[in-house]
Formats: C-alpha cells, sequence, structure tokens
C-alpha cells in the first residue's frame, strides 16, 4: 500500500470541486488513506469499533488501560530529507532539511525517519499521527478533527524498503508527499499550505507507548495555475477486457504526459461504486518502471472498495484522471471493468489443478497484539504469478506485493507479502493463493492462515 494513499475529501465538508475538464465529481465518504493497509481498518470502523490509539489528547481502548508490564520504547533523532522535488524524479542524493523552521515546496517527497529503541527488546511497531494546519479549521475542520490519529497515517519502517535507507539499523522511516500523501483534502484535489506536524510514536508488545516525537513540517502553498496541465493519453486495463468473478486480478493503467513533469496525483473514480483510488508510478502497487509515466494500480474483482457491491453482475467505469502541482486537471479517460459478483469464485471453490504451487509461507506468528505488524509472506514455486489473499471475515480480496514497499522488505524477490497493524480482537482467518497471469486461472494449492487477536 505507496506512500501514503490519503483521503481525498473532507469527511463532513461534503463541498464539490469544479473541475476544468470531464465529469463532475462527487465527494465520497470512501478513503484510501492507508492504501493497502487502510482498508480492513476501514471496515472496522464502520462496524463502530475505533480504537483512536494514537489520538492525541483523546487515549481510549486498551491503550487507556494503562501500560503493560516493562519499560516503554524511546524514539530520538528525527530527521528529514527532501528525496525528490515537486512532482519531479528522485534526487540523486537526498537533501537533509533542518528540524527546525525550515519549509519545504508544495508536492515534495520526503523522508522522515527516527531512532526507535526499547529497553526490553520487544518493540512492535512506530506509527505516526498528526496535526494539520490550523487553516483547515475554514474548511469545515474543527480543532479536534485537526488531530488524526493512527488510522490516518502510515507505519514507519526499518527493513530497507518504504525509504528506509538500511535495514535493521534502528532507525525507522517513511517517504510521502507532502501534503498530499499525509492528509485529506478539504475538498476533492485540494490540499494547504502550512505547518503539519508528524507525531512519531513507538509501541512495544507489552503494550507501552514512547513520548510522542514531533517532527514539523512547513510547507509552502502550492503554486497555482503555473506550468502546463497534465494529459491523459490513455488508460487501459492488462490483461484487456476483465470480465470476471470475485478474485479476478488485473492492472489498471493510465500513460499521462506533462510538459513540466510535476504530476501530483493521478486517481481513478470507480463511477459505480462511489469511491476512488490512486495509480502511482513510483514501482509499487503493481506498477513495473518508476517514474515511466505509465500509472498503474493492481486491483481483484471482489477488494474492499467493491465491498457493498451488489450480488449481480456489474459493469464498473473508472474515470482516470490527473492533477498537477500547478492546479491543473487533466482530460478523462475512461476504462470498464466486468465484475460477476453473482458467480462463485472459481479459485477458492474450485478443486486444486495443475496452477502455481506455494513453495513457502511464512506469517508473524499464531497471536498478535491488537497493535501489532502482523505480516504474511509467501512465495510461489513459479515465476509470473499473482499472488492473492483472501479475507475470510470481511469477504475481500486483496493482490499480495513483491514490491519493496511497506510490508514487503525487498523488491522482485519473489516473495510477496501483505500485513496489517490494528486488529479487533478475534480470529481472523485468510486464504493464500497464486493463479498464473497468463491463461486461464487455473488453481493450485492454496493456504490457510490463522491469527488470533489476543486481548491485554
Ligand atoms: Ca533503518
Ligand atoms: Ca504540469
Ligand atoms: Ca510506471
Ligand atoms: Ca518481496
Amino acid at each position: 500500500m505507496t506512500a501514503a494513499r490519503v483521503d481525498e475529501c473532507a469527511r463532513g465538508a461534503g463541498q464539490v470541486a469544479p473541475r476544468s475538464a470531464g465529469a463532475g465529481t462527487r465527494c465520497h465518504a470512501s478513503t484510501e488513506q492507508g492504501g493497502r493497509m487502510m482498508r480492513p481498518l476501514q471496515r472496522w470502523r464502520r462496524a463502530g469499533r475505533i480504537l483512536s490509539v494514537l489520538s492525541a489528547g483523546v487515549a481510549v481502548g486498551w491503550l487507556a488501560m494503562g501500560c503493560g508490564k516493562g519499560r516503554p520504547p524511546v524514539l530520538s533523532e528525527a530527521s528529514i530529507a527532501i528525496v525528490a522535488r515537486s512532482g519531479g524524479h528522485r534526487l540523486a542524493k537526498a537533501q537533509t532539511v533542518p528540524r527546525e523552521g525550515a519549509t519545504v515546496p508544495y508536492g515534495t517527497r520526503l523522508r522522515v525517519s527516527a531512532r526507535a529503541q526499547d529497553p526490553d527488546d520487544d518493540l512492535v511497531l512506530v506509527g505516526a499521527c498528526k496535526r494539520l494546519p490550523d487553516a483547515y479549521l475554514e474548511h469545515a475542520y474543527t480543532q479536534e478533527k485537526l488531530e488524526q490519529g493512527l488510522g490516518h497515517y502510515q507505519i514507519f519502517f526499518d527493513h530497507g524498503g518504504s525509504g528506509d535507507v538500511k535495514a535493521g539499523d534502528g532507525v525507522y522511516s517513511r517517504e510521502f508527499v507532502i501534503p498530499t500523501e499525509i492528509a485529506p483534502s478539504v475538498k476533492p484535489w485540494a490540499w494547504l499550505g502550512g505547518t503539519y506536524t508528524l507525531r512519531l510514536c513507538g509501541f512495544d508488545r507489552a503494550g507501552n507507548r514512547s513520548a510522542f516525537l514531533n517532527v514539523p513540517i512547513k510547507v509552502e502553498p502550492p503554486p497555482l495555475r503555473k506550468g502546463s496541465p497534465p494529459v491523459v493519453e490513455k488508460a487501459w486495463t492488462e490483461p484487456a477486457n476483465v470480465s470476471g468473478p470475485p478474485g479476478t486480478p488485473y492492472l489498471l493503467k493510465a500513460k499521462v504526459r506533462d510538459a513540466d513533469a510535476d504530476v501530483l496525483q493521478v486517481r481513478a473514480e470507480l463511477w459505480e461504486l462511489d469511491s476512488h483510488l490512486r495509480l502511482v508510478d513510483d514501482g509499487t502497487w503493481g506498477d513495473e518502471v518508476a517514474d515511466d509515466g505509465v500509472f498503474t494500480r493492481a486491483r481483484v474483482i471482489g477488494d474492499s472498495y467493491e465491498a457493498a457491491a451488489p450480488k449481480e453482475r456489474q459493469t464498473i467505469h473508472a474515470l482516470v484522471q490527473a492533477l498537477d502541482v500547478g492546479g491543473h486537471f487533466s482530460n478523462t479517460a475512461t476504462v470498464r471493468v466486468d465484475a460477476h459478483y453473482g458467480e462463485a469464485d472459481p479459485v477458492l471453490s474450485g478443486p486444486a489443478g495443475p496452477g502455481p504451487r506455494i513453495a513457502d509461507i511464512w506469517t508473524s506468528g499464531k497471536e498478535t497484539a491488537p497493535v501489532s505488524v502482523w505480516r504474511v509472506t509467501a512465495r510461489a514455486d513459479r515465476p509470473d504469478v499473482w499472488m492473492m489473499i483472501f479475507d475470510h471475515e470481511q469477504r475481500s480480496y486483496d493482490v499480495m506485493a513483491d514490491d519493496g514497499f511497506e510490508w514487503d522488505a525487498k523488491r522482485g524477490d519473489g516473495v510477496y507479502s501483505w500485513g496489517w497493524y490494528e486488529w479487533p480482537p478475534g480470529v481472523r482467518r485468510y486464504t493464500v493463493y497464486a493463479i498464473p497471469k497468463s491463461g486461464p486461472p487455473v488453481t493450485g494449492a492454496k493456504a490457510e492462515v490463522t491469527v488470533r487477536v489476543i486481548e491485554r
């Protein structure tokens, strides 16, 4: 789940932005704040279980019940570096930004890092909540909504991926485009300048929490109407003509051109589903080549974006549009996918066939704490597969990733990963399966995985 995949609508604000081209837009309740990490939590929230574990000032749930045994983690040595200029390609060498008083241009890609230590050596997670700029108050935000909890942000990693420079050195890092990948927009596709404060926090296995390490980042206002607008040259799926039952994976793609190379975001509005998702050109989420102008998103029919879909056949139109740093909107290109919701999933329901086998599978363990990284990784017995995961409780599919981003430690090593970090207590059951990228979805052996989330 690129860098942060963020909410593009201020919930409750209900504003509609004019678009320069294409169809009108709606303000969606659905969000994409944490990308592949965010979705299960959203569903959990819908069910009325909100932990808000990191919400500054309001500690509820297990956190409020007090800390566990042992001593809490300690965070220190926060740092900020620019890794790519606004809308641009990555710099050859990251440029360090002074911690205090520095401003960064709108749309800059930053790496934020901090050292995390635990005296009992049982650190399980480093994450961040945040404080949005006061300017959000002018857009139907309240003081309370300026403080956003863990569910609104990403996890930091020490595995050498997702912007972390060195694996296992105790320095946890995260890259994101500021402010679009850490904050909700005040209306579709509009973010504000000002000071965004990341509040990093470490958790240990016993439930102890570190003190907050505040990292303020002052963002310049958007350079509106400068430069030239982006153009979506075409949008398509791979394979072409996607039509199938739940569990059918595909890539949603768009070729985007911009004369001054400052594309900020490309997104697809799933019209019939009243939701949207982002396409990326950074080599994650199914994007094969970073910075080649082809924006991509791996999807699967029946994923969480379609959780409320009807149990029948439906044509889904994805309206793809780009926005650049200067605030220009592109034209809109449309792709269609036919979902056969009423049909049984041949992968899950069918017998084992001559398809790919799962050669190895690992998980973080059979038990996990309510706030704790839990990962499943798997390798197939051949290349060119989709490695998939099905969540039995949510009845939702996801594509596992081999992109060196978020849960996946190393890109292209054939080991596919999926993970999560904030759980309701109970037992969660998953099925992992591999299907070939070309040819019919013959069914290979599947692996069942169960994790018990323990109460404190
Ligand atoms: Ca590190
Ligand atoms: Ca431009
Ligand atoms: Ca690409
Ligand atoms: Ca991998």
